[in-house]
């Protein structure tokens, strides 16, 4: 009976060690972890940086957190081709160097854009305008340097950004690339990124898809071109959304709607500003004068990431990638965009680098 008993006590108190210790495992564990862990079952998340970033301690929030990166500005055409024969590679080369180092993968951003396109590109040494087959012939040398010179070291491209108009009453934005080439170099910024890179994933990139209006131009655009035959592989979602929206509806239609092409999607430029959505720049007034991140703005911010993220897991078999367009509310764009020096806090971690209470909403499943 005394043997019984004894047995019967060792065994209850082996039970009752074995569940403590491996708690402590998983405290001690998820101390460690980072979104990338959470999410290691769904899609990689990613990150846009400059090379100021890949140093201290947000060097480390970098490989605690994320297994993508993306440079926010070092990729485009302006800084990365600034003139005909010149090419500045410092800074894409760091951060390139940087996600070898430590294995992560890195999307390239972007090859043709309206947007920080450098001048001479459309112009010839008299300052006229050059004709279609010179602009072709520049977008492709272009395109075949770039993206040759980072072969093997990005899985994926942005080929085209945001070529879609803003305007109801009109389909594609009316740019100098549009102006001078016509709807065709859209097709062919496609077929030469793919000639360079064979394996990269081409994606089309662009924003304010929950607007009905925008979205099924963007359908119609990228379901064009895969009709057509042309090498792309993937919607760029950009994601610059706000406490206000989208709505989860607005939001589940958006993906199911691009799910629809057969293609992958990523969401490649999240961040979810506390400021109402406004869509153009505008001058600072008297009434942004409270930047202070209050605990309303934090709840009504960390419900937009809580339902963002639970419909991102809903389609992991359509969303391949989802990248934060910046770290932390340290440094974020959005300080400057739409209104100049107004602060805004539109990322999971705060100035302190510690995560937010919208973090664990995005992490909690
Ligand atoms: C994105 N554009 C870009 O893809 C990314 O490369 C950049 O780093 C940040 C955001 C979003 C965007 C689109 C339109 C827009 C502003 C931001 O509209 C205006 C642009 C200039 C001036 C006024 C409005």
């Amino acid at each position: 009976m005394n043997k019984r008993f004894f047995a019967i006590s060792i065994i209850f108190i082996s039970i009752i060690a074995a569940s403590c210790s491996s708690q402590k495992a998983s405290t001690a564990s998820s101390g460690n972890k980072g979104l990338k862990d959470y999410y290691k079952d769904f899609f990689p998340i990613g990150v846009a940086v400059a090379p100021r970033h890949l140093a201290g301690d947000e060097a480390q929030l970098i490989l605690q957190q994320f297994n993508s990166l993306t440079p926010e500005n070092a990729m485009k055409m302006g800084p990365i081709h600034p003139q005909e024969d010149r090419y500045n590679w410092r800074d894409a080369d760091s951060i390139v160097d940087f996600a070898q180092r430590h294995g992560l993968k890195v999307r390239g951003h972007n090859l043709c854009w309206h947007s920080q396109a450098p001048r001479w590109m459309f112009i010839d040494k008299e300052g006229k305008t050059v004709s279609k087959e010179v602009l072709l012939q520049r977008l492709k040398d272009h395109i075949t340097t770039v993206v040759n010179r980072y072969k093997g070291k990005l899985y994926a491209w942005d080929v085209v950004n945001e070529a879609i108009s803003d305007r109801n009453d009109e389909y594609l934005r009316n740019s100098e690339w549009l102006k001078i080439c016509g709807e065709e170099y859209i097709a062919r910024a496609f077929q030469y990124a793919h000639e360079a890179d064979p394996n990269a994933v081409l994606f089309y990139n662009d924003y304010n898809e929950i607007s009905p209006v925008k979205r099924e131009k963007i359908y119609r655009l990228v379901k064009s071109l895969k009709d057509a035959g042309v090498p792309i592989h993937g919607v760029g979602l950009q994601g610059h959304w706000a406490v206000n929206e989208p709505s989860r509806g607005q939001l589940d239609s958006t993906i199911k709607r691009f799910a629809d092409l057969g293609l992958k999607v990523q969401v490649t430029e999240l961040d979810i500003s506390v400021y109402p959505k406004e869509h153009d720049a505008r001058e600072r007034k008297s009434a942004d004068a409270d930047t202070t991140f209050t605990p309303q703005k934090e709840q009504q911010q960390l419900e937009v990431y809580k339902m963002s993220f639970g419909l991102f897991r809903k389609y992991k078999n359509v969303v391949s990638g989802v990248t934060f367009w910046n770290i932390a509310d340290r440094y974020s764009w959005l300080d400057n965009f739409p209104v100049r020096n107004r602060k805004d806090y539109p990322l999971l971690f705060d100035r302190n680098l510690k995560p937010k209470k919208a973090y664990w909403e995005v992490v909690k499943f």
